[in-house]
């Protein structure tokens, strides 16, 4: 948990696969390959959901070459590409959601998304004029990272616990949350809360938009494979259940929201709507099915 945010932990792990590759001490290519495969192995058992680390890990260790020093070079020219095109897509992202914030608008927000908070300085930077309402984002409280990085750029923002959404919705103009998947069919599997957000902005017909790079939607959602949620700790909601002897903590990390209360994606390469996921997946990934089937 000490990275946190579906983006940051995508470049993470291309660094960590980097840093891996320049000191990895091996004798031929083929131990070179294990290693690089067993240490990416190690990095997608740490968080489940994300399919940004399974796709960030996937492009960094895909190289064909014949030679040792040539593969410890592809590692770090592809983790490098990687990290630039991130950093860049959620640039991208910024300006062309902004582009959906009208001047006077009321921009709600969920948990802590890179991509979001983009699309919200981006339109404040061009001189519009908003006020942003922002989550608390129990239990972890990352909406407080949320609210301290608004206020650094001087953003008006108003802080609500995630049980006040409804109460202020018909104040909202529009709602920007990130992703961490984007399954074929526009899906939307986000922090936990997001698909009451979504549902409560559909009951008020308020905008619901995603921001999202492009690497997350998740290839293997095409042959079918469901997202897996990560249960995080009972201790990050009950600190000291030990003095309950009939009480069970749930504590699932994420949610999902069905397409038909998404109006809006905004990737890198332009606002899709939901149903238009399957072309990322399959034009920008690039991923092939049986090329997925093996992997
Ligand atoms: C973070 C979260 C964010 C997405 C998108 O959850 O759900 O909305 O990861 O973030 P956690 P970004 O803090 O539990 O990892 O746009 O920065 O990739």
């Amino acid at each position: 948990m000490e990275v946190r945010g579906a983006g940051r932990i995508a470049r993470a792990a291309a660094e960590a696969l980097m840093d891996y590759a320049v000191s990895l001490d091996a004798q031929s290519l083929d131990e070179f390959n294990s290693k690089i495969e067993r240490a990416a192995e190690i990095l997608l058992e740490t968080r489940p959901t994300a399919v940004s680390l399974y796709n960030a890990v996937w492009i960094v260790t895909k190289y064909k070459v014949s030679e040792l020093e040539d593969a410890r070079r592809s590692v770090v020219i592809n983790a490098k590409r990687f990290i630039d095109n991130s950093e860049r897509a959620v640039e991208k992202i910024g300006e062309i959601g902004s582009r959906r914030i009208r001047d006077g608008d009321t921009v709600l927000t969920h948990c802590n998304s890179m991509a979001a908070i983009s699309v919200i300085s981006t339109a404040f930077k061009a001189g519009k004029n908003i006020q942003v309402i922002a989550t608390e984002s129990r239990p972890r409280n990352q909406g407080i990272l949320t609210v301290e990085m608004l206020d650094e750029q001087g953003i008006p923002t108003t802080l609500i616990v995630d049980s006040a959404v409804r109460s202020i919705m018909n104040k909202v103009d529009l709602v920007v949350v990130g992703a961490d998947v984007i399954t074929s069919n526009g899906t939307l599997v986000n922090k936990i809360g997001t698909s009451q957000i979504a549902l409560i902005a559909h009951e008020a017909r308020t905008s619901f938009m995603v921001a999202a790079e492009t690497y997350k939607f998740s290839p293997k959602t095409i042959l079918g494979e469901l997202v897996p949620i990560e249960e995080r700790s009972s201790e990050e909601v009950l600190p000291d259940n030990s003095k309950y002897k009939h009480v069970k903590v749930y504590n699932p990390a994420f949610d999902v929201t069905p397409h038909q209360y998404i109006d809006l994606i905004c990737t890198e390469v332009g606002a899709i709507p939901p149903v238009m996921s399957y072309m990322i997946i399959k034009e920008k990934l690039g991923w092939e099915l049986d090329e997925l089937a093996s992997s």
